[in-house]
């Protein structure tokens, strides 16, 4: 999907190129503009290395490519890479691994390098040093595969982004090692084709590597990289390692030998927990376990225990902390498993509930409250929430064609219907894909239809259906990311996933269902209807808290003073980094939002 769309915008688009003299990532990026031209209309404009292009990064940044959705791309390789998508590059393997190679194992000892070189003023040995066995690692590779390009017989993508990077260095023979002569006729090969002969004058002005001296003086000295033979498992560690002086760690280690004796003893548990004007206060929530199931090791494991050691951490710093958890009880899901089971709805709830309560109770994981989300509280905040974004304009109607079971008077989630595949003929394609081609299906397209549950034919109805405004908050939401992300604890998943959602564009959700468990919608004409679990799953945190205390708010309308951080799994990270916290920007009434999104490698059902 995302690259023909890529072809069709570009065939019209206006794109905006940010370069500067000087930085070392407009080279690749200069040479790689090319491929892209006749493609789409590119502007290139060379700024200044202090101008702030993208407006919501914390430090300048050139090269940036505006696309003419308006959004940035601003690494070097992210922009080659979209110029290649542009002219009908196909993603390999191959191309995607040496650009991996070059962001986590070239980048940093290059940078070291040219810092050394150029700031420093070293010479001979103390460059190269370090730099050989990255430039080794590539010799034997084209050796190897006995190719003239990195990734095969023809040049790609990835002999543009590491000529870029190198070429600085490598243009000096001093750095390009005469044993390596894969690496030579690989580079001078790149280096006499006209774009990058081109993107060299414009970047470098026939200075060599003294060109890029102000800009990296303006950069944050790099750490040197680890000593050969030591590896680094992963970013944090690294991050982390990066932090601690020498100093700390004796520190620590006497500490941890004293025990837990030695330290200041624990502030009594307050009852409530309420922030504290003044001190640090942390407001700590894990994902809300459906209440359908019995939980296993693989929930906690998700992101129960990580919140708990954080939340018994905070206390051991003597910050105010609040950590809380549920049961998520409404949609179609604990209806199902209502009719399994013979029960209402309701008395599944009242059961699983106490099964989850039991066990997390038995696990010993340090809730201050386990709550629930089928409270009056979740109706009365969830309403209040809604009507503050329906007064505001954030709530759209439309109708929506669904099927519908006349015989059990209900419209049909798709969960619920089955058919024949519109495309391949498949007789029990479900409601939303075909099993055996694969391919999306709307339900009403299904050809022969049935209600899974009673097996007579479903009518198509139409329905009227809320949905909030995700385009028209957009630009609320970027602006709070682009002062909360950076400098924050958000892991990199939970970045990446919302940084794919923006980049694709926002679109009206839709936020209620024709369902009877759920909070009712308070509008007129929606009386059959509830709000979509999503839109206020999230909103259980808030609820839970307010049957904790009647001092919620202090909580949840506190952004100056609480700091929220969020453990969930992959699968939830859009639901709160971007639905709930446009709900609550929309319904302008000072909520708390998150701080830091920890998003964990899992999926929220195992
Ligand atoms: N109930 C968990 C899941 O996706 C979902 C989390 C809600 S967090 C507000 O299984
Ligand atoms: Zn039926």
């Amino acid at each position: 999907g995302g690259r023909f769309r890529l072809h069709q915008r570009g065939l019209r688009g206006t794109m905006r190129l940010f370069v500067s003299e000087g930085s070392p990532g407009s080279l690749p990026v200069l040479a790689a503009a090319a491929r892209a031209r006749g493609r789409a209309e590119l502007l290139i404009s060379t700024v200044g290395p202090e101008e702030c292009v993208v407006p919501f990064l914390t430090r300048p940044k050139v090269p940036v490519l505006q696309l003419d959705s308006g959004n940035y791309l601003f690494s070097a390789s992210a922009i080659c890479r979209y110029f290649f998508l542009l002219c009908g590059w196909e993603q390999d393997d191959l191309t995607n691994q040496w650009l991996e190679w070059e962001a986590t194992e070239l980048q940093p000892v290059l940078s070291a390098a040219l810092h050394c070189l150029v700031v420093q003023g070293k010479k001979g040995e103390d460059v190269l040093g370090p730099l050989r066995r990255v430039l080794t690692h590539i010799d034997h590779s084209l050796s190897r595969q006995n190719c003239p390009f990195l990734a095969g017989d023809t040049e790609s993508l990835a002999d543009i982004v590491l000529w870029g990077a190198l070429y600085p260095l490598l243009q000096d023979p001093a750095y390009l090692p005469e044993e390596l002569g894969a690496l030579q006729s690989w580079f001078q090969t790149l280096s006499t084709q006209e774009p990058c002969q081109r993107a060299a004058e414009t970047v470098l002005k026939q200075q060599g590597v003294l060109a890029l001296r102000l800009y990296l003086q303006k950069q944050p000295q790099p750490q040197p990289p680890p000593p050969e033979g030591r590896t680094v498992s992963n970013e944090l560690e690294e991050e982390e390692l990066a932090t601690l002086s020498e100093e700390d760690i004796v520190t620590a280690v006497a500490a941890w030998e004293k025990g837990l004796e030695s330290l200041p003893p624990l502030k009594l548990q307050q009852h409530p927990v309420l922030p504290v004007p003044g001190e640090r206060n942390v407001l700590i929530t894990s994902a809300l376990p459906y209440v359908n199931n019995v939980p296993h090791l693989g929930n906690i494991i998700g992101c129960v225990l990580s919140a708990d050691v954080f939340a018994r951490y905070c206390r051991l710093r003597q910050w105010n902390t609040l950590y809380l958890c549920g049961t998520d009880e409404y949609g179609t899901a604990t209806e199902t498993k209502a009719m399994e089971e013979g029960l209402t709805p309701r008395e599944i709830c009242d059961k699983y509930h106490a099964i989850h309560a039991d066990i997390y109770r038995w696990f010993g994981i340090s809730f201050d409250t386990f709550g629930r989300t089928t409270t009056p509280q979740q109706t009365k905040i969830t309403q209040d929430i809604f009507q503050r974004l329906l007064t505001r304009g954030f709530v759209l109607r439309d109708t929506v064609e669904q099927l519908r079971c006349e015989r059990c008077a209900r419209f049909l989630a798709d969960r619920f219907v089955e058919g024949v595949c519109p495309f391949c003929g498949y007789e029990e394609a479900r409601g939303d894909q075909c099993d055996r081609c694969g391919k999306l299906i709307n339900a009403i397209e299904l050809k022969k239809p049935q209600c899974k549950i009673c097996r007579s034919c479903p009518v198509v109805r139409s329905s009227q259906h809320l949905f909030l405004d995700l385009p028209k908050l957009e630009k609320r939401l970027e602006d709070w990311l682009g002062k909360t992300v950076p400098g924050s604890d958000w892991t990199p998943n939970a970045r990446f996933i919302i940084r794919s959602w923006l980049r694709d564009g926002l679109k009206p959700r839709c936020i209620t269902r024709d369902l009877k468990w759920g909070t009712p919608v308070p509008l007129e004409g929606f009386e059959d209807k509830v709000f979509y679990v999503w839109f206020d799953a999230t909103i259980g945190y808030v609820s839970i808290t307010a049957n904790y205390t009647d001092q919620w708010e202090k909580w949840w309308k506190n952004p100056e003073q609480v700091d929220l951080y969020q453990f969930m799994a992959k699968d939830n990270v859009p639901f709160h980094g971007l639905v709930f916290p446009c709900s609550v920007l929309g319904a302008e009434d000072n909520y708390t939002l998150v701080n830091t999104a920890a998003g964990g490698a899992g999926r929220a059902r195992l």
